[in-house]
């Protein structure tokens, strides 16, 4: 039985705190993104990916393109990614004047059409000659599934369906390309296949089925296409290397894979999409393939918060255990690709722990990658920052201290803004007689069983959440594997259903009331010692959120202290701090500071308490000391 995740966003919107954080991506992130793309928000990297649709357009009318294309070759997807997001949240919160933002974007994206039903205007402006020439680099079929998903997202959300009809003639165009003239070879960046198969579910149209297929099925059978590439073509983006298949995901079929490898974001995408096809078609090889890519991702390659591809070499897995906090990438569009990943497998199968690291994935690194301003963003997130060697030594370089207002390879902050306004994608599932709860979040929900159901809690800060179900049918609800114990109680009276694969499903019967009260411990959280530099350390988390150590809680070091993971863990309210969170206080020692470089005489320690903000809001009070892991004692 298949699991329908992807739920109409107008049924969903979110109240609490994932609404705040809707509103705050309608009410200034999508704004405040618009200017850039537009080249008018003060401070910021130039964007130029409007111009850039605008002079495609020219080019294809004969005119002069004027300052012609500007920026990274898949500049394109900066725009699609903020349709996205503006749909979602205009679905939420409708206003005239973003609407009309948005179907002017969409007519100049119109515009920049070929007659062939081409779309890409690094091509169109700058050489049309070289479509098609270099998958491995060129972005085309990436630039192509992001506007696929704006597309689907504004005739969902909203019912329009200008984009979604320049998408389905653009895949046409690859279509012919790929599967008729039979080009050869795969997507450099993948991310065409699930939008492809969102399409597919959207309209039917089978051609998206059979792309999807073709290009998941044939990756990693040809595993000289790239080589073949690069040798007949006479120009390059980067010089990527095209004998390095494993960076390419396209070493081994893919039904084959064992270990997720490559560039983070790539690869997640990809295994979307293989999610995806094989929850579309019951394709149980394919799903077992996702099963052992996943476990390589989340059981060996996975940051405490839910941060993947440790290395900035190639925004990259590295291998396993290979988790160093202070260097690592842990690119924000990972995380939301991984919470993408996780989605799709809970499509094939409803299991608790892939909703556990959708849900850690997205309350620490992805609301990490943005200022809670919403008008600053980290692409690298790194568990320990220290001014002085992050962002400054040569192997520190990437890890910044602070939020940069926007970057030059953008593609981070317009992908924190569509999940975040399309949250009810990944918090609801349903199938034909049961709704399935796999996050928490306050707001109401109409299903297309029939049911509905609202939800209020104040979840991630308190732990009880209510439904009020109608309708028949069962309701699933997650036990996060975190919470060590809970209590349910429906109609008012105690239940002790126990879960099921990480999921208790209560029958509705016409409609109940069900409290759920997860465990609000705060809890020590260890490494495994195969993670080197993290044994003897411990990091702190609460529900799903885990906790930093800042220097500006700390007297401004926190390299000093050492947990005493023997004490009482206290929690405070703190509704003035940071937009409202619950600090925690941990028992602890400061060593005290010696002049010299080394010494033989032991440091002096003093008992002191050290504190800890939730990850997600670090880097929000001026550039200081931050670590996740801190050495523990006793
Ligand atoms: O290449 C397109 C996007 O830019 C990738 O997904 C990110 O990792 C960044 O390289
Ligand atoms: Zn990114």
């Amino acid at each position: 039985m298949r699991i329908q995740n992807q739920i109409k966003q107008g049924d969903y919107r979110s109240d609490g705190f994932i609404g705040r954080y809707q509103r705050l991506v309608s009410s200034t992130v999508i704004p405040y993104q618009y200017a850039v793309l537009n080249d008018n928000a003060e401070g910021a990297e130039k964007s130029h990916v409007v111009q850039n649709f605008i002079n495609a357009g020219k080019a294809l009318r004969g005119e002069d393109t004027g300052d012609g294309f500007y920026g990274m070759v898949f500049q394109d997807s900066d725009a699609a990614k903020w349709i996205e997001a503006a749909a979602y949240s205009l679905k939420n919160f409708p206003d005239p004047a973003l609407e009309k933002q948005l179907d002017d974007l969409i007519d100049i994206i119109a515009d920049a059409q070929d007659e062939d039903g081409y779309l890409d205007t690094y091509f169109t402006v700058k050489d049309k000659e070289k479509r098609w020439t270099n998958l491995l680099e060129a972005h085309e079929l990436y630039c192509a599934g992001h506007m696929a998903e704006a597309a689907c997202a504004c005739y969902e959300a909203l019912g329009k369906r200008k984009l979604l009809d320049v998408m389905l003639k653009n895949t046409a165009h690859i279509y012919k390309v790929f599967i008729k003239e039979n080009h050869g070879g795969f997507p450099g960046h993948p991310e065409i296949e699930l939008a492809l198969m969102k399409m597919y579910r959207l309209s039917g149209d089978r051609k998206c089925l059979e792309l999807a297929e073709y290009f998941i099925n044939s990756r990693g059978c040809d595993t000289d296409f790239y080589k073949r590439e690069c040798e007949a073509r006479k120009w390059q983006v980067w010089g990527n290397d095209a004998g390095n298949a494993d960076y390419q995901q396209s070493g081994v079929p893919l039904r084959k894979a064992e270990n997720a490898v490559g560039h983070a974001v790539r690869a997640v995408y990809l295994y979307t999409g293989m999610a995806d096809l094989a929850a579309e078609t019951g394709d149980s090889e394919l799903y077992e393939a996702c099963k052992r890519l996943w476990n390589s991702i989340t059981r060996r390659q996975m940051y405490i918060t839910g941060g993947i591809g440790s290395t900035v070499h190639g925004e990259a897995f590295s291998v396993n255990y290979d988790l160093p906090p202070d260097t690592a990438y842990a690119e924000t569009c990972a995380s939301i690709g991984l919470m993408f990943f996780a989605s799709r497998m809970l499509e094939n199968e409803v299991k608790g722990e892939y909703a556990d690291v959708m849900e850690q994935a997205f309350y620490n690194t992805v609301l990490a990658g943005m200022q809670l301003d919403g008008k600053r963003f980290f692409y690298v997130n790194p568990l320990e920052v220290i001014p002085g060697i992050s962002g400054v030594s040569p192997t520190h370089r990437h890890d910044l201290t602070q939020r940069p207002r926007w970057y030059a390879c953008a593609c981070c902050p317009p992908n924190a803004a569509r999940l975040i306004s399309s949250f009810g994608k990944y918090a609801y599932g349903e199938s034909e007689d049961t709704v399935y709860c796999h996050l928490f979040a306050s707001g109401h929900v109409s299903f297309g069983n029939g049911m509905e159901l609202s939800c209020e809690t104040d979840y991630p800060y308190s732990f009880t959440v209510k439904y009020n179900v109608k309708g028949n049918g069962s309701v699933a609800i997650r036990i996060p594997a975190w919470s060590r114990k809970y209590s349910l109680s429906v109609n008012g009276v105690s239940s002790d259903l126990k879960p099921c694969s990480g999921y208790v499903y209560i029958p509705a019967n016409g409609g109940c009331e069900i409290t759920l009260t997860l465990d609000d411990t705060p809890r020590f959280v260890y490494a495994s010692p195969a993670i080197p530099r993290l044994t003897g350390f411990a990091a702190v988390c609460r529900g799903p959120l885990v906790y930093c150590f800042e220097g500006a809680d700390n007297d401004g070091d926190v390299l000093s202290l050492t947990l005493d993971t023997s004490g009482v863990i206290s929690v405070s309210e703190e509704p003035d701090t940071l937009g409202g969170i619950v600090k925690i206080s941990v028992p602890a020692l400061r060593t005290a500071k010696t002049d010299a470089l080394y010494t033989s005489r032991r440091p002096d320690q003093t008992d002191c308490t050290a504190y800890a903000v939730p990850y997600y809001t670090w880097g929000n009070r001026g550039e200081n000391q931050m670590r996740v892991w801190l050495p523990f004692t006793k």
